[in-house]
Parts: C-alpha cells; sequence; structure tokens
C-alpha cells in the first residue's frame, strides 16, 4: 500500500527488515540499483522488545549480515548498521531519521512490517516527519491481505479447512483440475501415529559456521548475556543456499514420514520428522510456494506419500496464510483479548525448565536448546498447560514470542491467543485444545519417566493435566458448555459422583497452589 506517493523516483532509502532477506521483497520491485540505498540496521528496541532468545538474535544478525553481503554482490549500495556501531540510532525510526538526514534522501521505500507495533511506529514516525514512506504489501505470501478480508467477509465462523481449499485452487497444488489428488482434500486422519526411539532418525542439516556467525556469536554472548537459552550447539543456516539445502535435506530424510508421526513427541528426538524450516521461511531465505512446490515433486515422483505431501502443504498454504490473515484482520487488540479472563502469571519454570512434569521438562528444555519445539509440543503440552492452568494469555504469548527462532507476531499470536489459549473465544479454532495427560501419554514416551503417573486422577501423584483439565472446564462452564465439541466432555464430568468432582477440584487447587 502507498502511504505517500514519492513525487520522483529516484534517490530512494529502501529499509530491509531482519525478515525480509529475499532478493524478490516488494521494495526492491522498480529500485535502482545506481541510485538507491538500501538501509539494514540491527537495532536494541527491536532485539530488546520482548526478551529474545539469544539463538533467534543469532540467527537474524547472522542471516542479515549475509544477506547484505549478498545484496552488494548482486550490486546494491547497502548502507549495514551493526548493533555496536557509534552512530547506531538503537530504533528504526530514528536510524532512518539519521541516514535520511545525513544523506540527500528524503524518500524511503519499504515492504511491510510483519507486526502491527513496528507497521505503526514506522508509519506515525513519516506523517511526524513530513518523510514520503511507500510501504508495499509483502507479496512472500500466497493470500493477499484483500483476498482475505474477501473470503472471510459475511462468513458466520471463519475455518482453516475452507480457506486451505480457496489456496489449493489458487495455487494449483495436489490439484487435478477442479479436484483434489487422491479425492480427498485432508488426510490427517491417517496422521496420528505415536513414534519409536529409531536410531536412523532424522537430523536437521547441521551447517558449519563462518567468521561473519561466529563473531556474530560473540556479540550476543556478550550484549545479551541475561537472555533465555543457549547460543550453543548453532548449526542453522544463515544464508539462502544453505536454507535451500536445509529443505533438500528435509525432503529426502524426513519428508516420507512427516504425515505419520507428525503429532508425536520423543524426549530425545526434539525434531522427529518435522521440517525445522519456520526460521528460514519467515525470515525470507525460503519462499513458501518453492518448498511447496519441491514437496509437491517429491509426491509426483513417487518419493513421499500422499497423507505426509497434502498434510505438509496444507500447513503452509493453509495454517501459515490462515493465522497471517486472522491477525492482519484482528490486529490492533488481537494480543489483549482473554476470553477466559485468566490472570494467573506464568510459571517461572517455563524459563527454567524446572519442573517435575517430564512433558513439559522436555518441551521447555529442548526450546532452551533449540529456540524450536515442534507444533504438538508448542500446542498439547506448553500451551495445554497455561490454558489449563488459567495463565494470562498475554504472558503466554509474550513468552513464545521471545523463545523461537521463527517467532513473529503475525504467526506467533493467533497461534498462541487463537489457537492454543481461545483467548479470543473460538474465533481462530472451534474449540480449545484441551486435554489431559492420556493424549500425552498416547503421543509420547514422556509419561514413562515422570515422577508423575499419567494414570491417577487425583492426589499428590496424579498427573497435573488430570485434574487441571476438569477444573478448566467447569471453571469456565459458562463459556464452554454450549459448545457442541465439548457435549462429550460435560456429560462424563456430570456422571461422575459429587466426591470425585470435589477431588478434581481439590487436585486442581493443590497443584495450582504448588505452581507460583
Ligand atoms: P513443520 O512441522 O515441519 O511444518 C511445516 C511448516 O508449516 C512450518 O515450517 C511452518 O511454516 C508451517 N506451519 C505449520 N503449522 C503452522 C501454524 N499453526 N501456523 C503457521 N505456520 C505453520 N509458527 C511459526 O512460524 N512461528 C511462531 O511463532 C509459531 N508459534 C506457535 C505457537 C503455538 C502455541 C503453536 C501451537 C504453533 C506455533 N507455530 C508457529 C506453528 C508451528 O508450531 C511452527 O510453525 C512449527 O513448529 C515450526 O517447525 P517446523 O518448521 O519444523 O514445522
Ligand atoms: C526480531 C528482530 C530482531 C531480534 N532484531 C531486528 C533488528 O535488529 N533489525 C530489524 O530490522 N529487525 C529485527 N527483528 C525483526 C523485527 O523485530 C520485526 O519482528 C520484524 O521485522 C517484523 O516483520
Ligand atoms: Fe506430562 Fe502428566 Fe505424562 Fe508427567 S504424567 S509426562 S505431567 S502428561
Amino acid at each position: 500500500m502507498t502511504i505517500q506517493t514519492p513525487a520522483h523516483a529516484s534517490g530512494r532509502l529502501i529499509l530491509v527488515l531482519a525478515d525480509q532477506l529475499s532478493l524478490r521483497l516488494s521494495a526492491l520491485r522498480d529500485a535502482n540499483k545506481d541510485q538507491d540505498v538500501i538501509l539494514m540496521a540491527e537495532v536494541a528496541e527491536e532485539a530488546s522488545y520482548v526478551s529474545h532468545h539469544k539463538k533467534k538474535i543469532a540467527f537474524l544478525f547472522s542471516a542479515m549480515r549475509h544477506h547484505a553481503d549478498l545484496l552488494r554482490r548482486e550490486g546494491w549500495t547497502v548502507r549495514y548498521v551493526h548493533l555496536d556501531d557509534d552512530n547506531n540510532k538503537g530504533a528504526l525510526p530514528d536510524q532512518l531519521h539519521h541516514e535520511l538526514a545525513v544523506s540527500d534522501r528524503s524518500h524511503v521505500v519499504m515492504t511491510e512490517p510483519g507486526e502491527y507495533r513496528l507497521k505503526r511506529a514506522l508509519l506515525d514516525w513519516a506523517e511526524v516527519a513530513g518523510v514520503a514512506l511507500d510501504m508495499r504489501e509483502d507479496t512472500r505470501f500466497v493470500c493477499t491481505h484483500a483476498e482475505f478480508q474477501t473470503w472471510a467477509q459475511g462468513r458466520k465462523q471463519l475455518r482453516m479447512e475452507y480457506f486451505y481449499r480457496e489456496m489449493r485452487r489458487k495455487t494449483g497444488l495436489l490439484m487435478n483440475g477442479d479436484a483434489p489428488e487422491g479425492g480427498k482434500w485432508n488426510y490427517d486422519a491417517e496422521n496420528r501415529k505415536p513414534a519409536k526411539v529409531d536410531l536412523f532418525m532424522p537430523q536437521p542439516r547441521h551447517v558449519a559456521r563462518d567468521a561473519i556467525t561466529e563473531e556474530v556469536l560473540a556479540l550476543v554472548s556478550t550484549l545479551f548475556a541475561n537472555n533465555f537459552g543457549s547460543l550453543e550447539p548453532f548449526w542453522l543456516a544463515v544464508t539462502r543456499e544453505e536454507a535451500l539445502l536445509a529443505l533438500e535435506h528435509f525432503v529426502q530424510t524426513a519428508l516420507p514420514q512427516f504425515g505419520d508421526y507428525q503429532d508425536a513427541m520423543l524426549t530425545d528426538e526434539p525434531f522427529l520428522y518435522h521440517s525445522v524450516l519456520a526460521q528460514y521461511l519467515n525470515a525470507g531465505l525460503l519462499d513458501p510456494l518453492e518448498i511447496c512446490r519441491r514437496v509437491e515433486r517429491a509426491y509426483y515422483d513417487g518419493d513421499a506419500p500422499l497423507n505426509a505431501v497434502e498434510g505438509y502443504i496444507r500447513q503452509i498454504i493453509g495454517w501459515r496464510e490462515y493465522v497471517r490473515g486472522i491477525y492482519w484482520r484482528e490486529m490492533p487488540g488481537y494480543t489483549e483479548a482473554n476470553y477466559f479472563d485468566a490472570k494467573r502469571p506464568l510459571p517461572a519454570f517455563y524459563w527454567t525448565a524446572q519442573t517435575d512434569m517430564a512433558c513439559m521438562a522436555a518441551a521447555i528444555s529442548q526450546t532452551r536448546d533449540h529456540a524450536y519445539a515442534h507444533h504438538i509440543q508448542r500446542l498439547m503440552v506448553t500451551g495445554n498447560f497455561a490454558m489449563l492452568a488459567g495463565i494470562d494469555p498475554h504472558e503466554v504469548h509474550e513468552w513464545y514470542l521471545a523463545v523461537y527462532a521463527d517467532a513473529y507476531e503475525w504467526v506467533e499470536a493467533p497461534n498462541v491467543i487463537g489457537m492454543s489459549q481461545f483467548a479470543d473465544g473460538g474465533l481462530l479454532a472451534s474449540k480449545p485444545y484441551a486435554a489431559s495427560g492420556n493424549y500425552i501419554n498416547k503421543m509420547s514416551d514422556h509419561c514413562q519417566t515422570c515422577r508423575y503417573d499419567v494414570k491417577q486422577k487425583t492426589g499428590p501423584d496424579a498427573c497435573p493435566f488430570n485434574p487441571l483439565y476438569w477444573d478448566f472446564l467447569i471453571r469456565n462452564e459458562d463459556k464452554l458448555r454450549g459448545n457442541p465439541r465439548l457435549g462429550h466432555a460435560y456429560r462424563t464430568w456430570d456422571r461422575m459422583s459429587e466426591e470425585k468432582q470435589h477431588a478434581y477440584r481439590r487436585s486442581a487447587a493443590a497443584v495450582l497452589d504448588g505452581l507460583f
């Protein structure tokens, strides 16, 4: 979208953000390599608006520095501001102001930021400073803002599945004319198998560090010493070439079983058959359609089954695009949603992993070590626990935004506020993803080594998820009993003896007392 059209198109400053590391960026569309200057800046404000995981900061700074080198090799003039440079102004609007003042430029071009907060700050700055800011739509997505609005307009309920079908039609991915490949749109029913420890389990591709990455790691370990997370081991790709190799590695080693074990969890296998590509995709090193076309080719070449390929493509052109549509439709305000009026603070063990709950300890320690946890850990372990325990969803949101290398508000907030906490009252998901220990036991090996007993329903040794599950449903009965997808759970509660019901509530109170 153009905020103010520049009077002339020469000598512009083009701002490229840390998650816009693509040569196909809309901001570069009509740029002139001889006249325009690209600005990239590592700034304290972006590095500290939440206390990001050390690895997330190191990944982004190293990838930014490599991208600046690439742009220079492509013939661009790049002004790159390091975090510890003398004239670093600490915030993007201030840096822009400074760079415009010291050059003879008055026009700024950029691709829309992925976070409302930053978009608002830059638009406000431009207005106050009287700067012509040409802020363009981010064309790295399959669905435009206008298309999502048109799709969502007038619908009583927004549901990903219908949106996803539109995206299949739009992209032609896994389509036979108007019909979905194999006759069904969705093969999720085949994708719920628990995994077994296997010596030959694939691992994500590890990349050797170069001098740029070493320099960034030293900077982050000094300046962000108190942030959450381990810098080591650091094996992430920081260039597009390496990210493409990581995609290829995933397709060849893990994709065939991605579908079957998508929901599985194993204590010693943080990555299982997941792609571990979201941080590259969200930073701009990979393009969503290029990933999907590569994965689709694996199916047509006979290298991966349909349930895996369809499931994978659905995550990218379905969920990823859908949550982005919801974010921009609902902001501002969405990150403040609190349907259950949950007020408890986030327990300290979300930062330390010091808890006897084996599933939580595994998800949090993997998050600490890798700035990564896979979807089911985020949704059904740390997210589920926070919702059942009545943690303030805003605190939960800030934790997720900080701790994952792939986290930006446009994708994190709908997943946390909407999908995992149901704090939007059902805008994104049709029912809360609430589950007792039984679900975690079915999908993982965590309970086998846990100090708690997943089969015990109440009492000091019972799995805490068990009483919390019922306490959550009853605490929020006025808001949830009418939900047809929870009818079965409430009928089960109604059939319980009063004594059993009281035992659940007492056990839940004891768990909650012990948390804070
Ligand atoms: P895979 O399991 O290999 O999936 C493939 C790709 O599909 C991912 O790389 C991602 O781009 C996309 N994808 C899958 N599920 C989703 C989804 N629900 N929403 C959007 N994209 C999806 N994803 C982020 O990219 N950033 C976040 O900050 C983020 N926060 C989350 C918070 C919660 C509470 C939950 C439940 C999910 C969150 N997700 C987030 C979605 C998902 O968990 C991650 O995309 C995924 O775990 C990244 O690992 P992967 O690349 O191995 O994904
Ligand atoms: C997340 C992040 C971090 C840690 N640092 C920077 C930075 O120094 N410079 C920058 O341009 N962007 C950074 N980002 C990303 C932004 O905070 C923001 O999340 C995205 O640009 C939104 O699209
Ligand atoms: Fe988690 Fe409960 Fe299983 Fe322990 S028993 S690992 S707390 S689900």
